[in-house]
């Protein structure tokens, strides 16, 4: 019985996986000049948030894009963003440095961010 169940979790997780060209143009690309971008997913895939650089104020992310990102663009030259961990720029910080990206962020920072903001690094 244990192993019939594995076998069909198995199938199920390969008929999802085949399933993720549905959303092949999610890309790094998706993240316009001067702003900055975060994705749920590794390799800037399911877009998560996206905000013009400059600004010092957090902003949360709320429902089912809180506590999700593993991906992130920065596409300013000029600032410096940080995410944090909690909503409103509480919890653990991760710095975004200007003109700098991250396709697999390390799985401490995974799955935990609440809050961004796009000038003044963390
Ligand atoms: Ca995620
Ligand atoms: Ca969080």
């Amino acid at each position: 019985m244990r192993a019939k169940t594995v076998i069909a979790s198995a199938t199920l997780l390969f008929a999802a996986l085949s399933m993720t060209p549905s959303v092949a143009n999610a890309a790094l690309s998706e993240c316009n000049s001067n702003n900055m971008c975060l994705w749920g997913n590794n390799d800037f895939a399911w877009l998560i948030g996206e905000r013009a650089h400059g600004s010092t104020t957090f902003t949360n992310l709320t429902g089912d894009r809180n506590d999700e990102m593993d991906s992130w663009a920065n596409r300013s030259a000029t600032y410096d963003g940080c995410m944090a961990g909690d909503s409103n720029g509480g919890g653990d910080k991760q710095g975004m440095a200007r003109a700098s990206n991250d396709n697999n962020v390390s799985p401490l920072n995974s799955d935990e961010v609440s809050s961004f903001r796009t000038r003044n690094g963390c």
